[in-house]
């Protein structure tokens, strides 16, 4: 039968990758998402992007959100509510622009959201804002944390009561800049070589939740070496995206790894760390940035990440959840948000 096509299927052609999990909401973009389980209830703080025309640079300038809007779910699978505009950049007393990846934390019977924003010199600081409801609207305070500095805070809470603040990011994320302890805008790069990479910062909160309670130090990551990190190992070394928390007993450092786009974890046994490198929880997602929370809820355990499956656009990114695993000696089982 001389007269049928053999059909080929052409390899050359690019794959479209297939998901693990569809964005949790479509009707907004939205980024860094810091879920926390108050009430029995799930509450999603995360950036809420928008297009402002501005061009992609190394500086992240194309990301320059305006306010927040918090997401929440009775269930993992469950439908999600958008409860609207949290805070407004308007409201921020002290802001300048660019509204990035906040969390949030509850204590003596109130809510309080921390974000990263411009102050008017264009310097980043992490502010405060209080409310009586996990889904806002939230009121600012009129000045940012004192001595606070950098982007990306996440509050973790010890079993003891205390209450802790993880934060800093490089390159856009401006700490690089801080290396002598005062803002130097000549600072441009990270270190290179065998120097010690940067590290995220740790500082314990006050029980007003509204200041630092002592100096700020570093979350340093130690390789199998027992050394720190050296800089020049982009695979490991810590770029923003602090997260933390506690399974059995061990504290877990996760990160983003920026332009190598990883979330790794690094374990230890003090909130201070020294935290040792464990390996990838998550590997790189479509659109340049990664950024992840790691919450239980009832008996298992969530990675909240995004990519930018709607948008196709770095800068336009959508939130996600899937599960994630342990093996029995605590190790992460690494998450693919793409199937092979
Ligand atoms: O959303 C703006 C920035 O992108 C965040 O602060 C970083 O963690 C990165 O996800």
């Amino acid at each position: 039968n001389g007269s049928e096509k053999a059909v080929t299927i052409d390899d050359t052609l690019p794959k479209i990758p297939v998901p693990i999990s569809q964005p949790l909401i479509s009707s907004i973009y939205t980024a860094d998402p810091s879920a926390h389980v108050f009430d029995g209830k799930i509450y999603i703080y995360p950036s809420h992007d928008i297009d402002a025309g501005i061009p992609e640079n190394d500086k992240g300038d194309h990301f320059a959100m305006r306010d927040y809007h918090i997401l929440s779910m009775n269930s993992i699978n469950g439908k999600i509510t958008d409860n609207g505009v949290a805070l407004d950049i308007k409201d921020i007393p002290w802001a300048g622009r660019q509204l990035w990846a906040p969390d949030a934390a509850f204590n003596n019977g109130k809510y309080y959201l921390y974000f990263p924003v411009k102050d008017k010199s264009d310097i980043f600081r992490i502010g405060v804002a209080t409310s009586t409801n996990p889904a806002g609207p939230f009121k600012a305070e009129p000045l940012p944390i004192k001595g606070s500095y950098s982007i990306d805070p996440s509050v973790f809470k010890d079993n003891d009561g205390k209450y802790y603040m993880y934060f800093g990011g490089i390159w856009g994320g401006q700490l690089q800049r801080w290396q002598t302890g005062k803002y130097d805008s000549t600072a441009k790069d990270e270190p290179s070589g065998e120097t010690p990479a940067l590290t995220a910062k740790v500082a314990r909160l006050s029980n007003n939740m509204l200041e630092f309670d002592e100096e700020v130090k570093n979350v340093v990551i130690l390789g199998a070496d027992g050394k720190p990190i050296p800089a020049s190992d982009h695979n490991k070394r810590f770029f923003e995206a602090s997260w933390m928390y506690k399974y059995n007993g061990k504290y877990y450092f996760t990160y983003s790894t920026g332009d190598t786009h990883f979330i790794c974890y690094a374990t230890g046994t003090s909130p201070y760390g020294p935290f040792t490198y464990q390996g990838v929880v998550l590997n790189p997602v479509q659109g340049w940035t990664n950024h992840q929370s790691i919450v239980q809820f009832n008996d298992k355990w969530y990675l909240f990440y995004h990519d930018v499956q709607l948008s196709g656009k770095t800068h336009l990114r959508n939130i996600k959840v899937t599960e994630l695993n342990y093996r029995p000696d605590g190790s992460i089982i690494t998450i693919d948000a793409y199937k092979k």
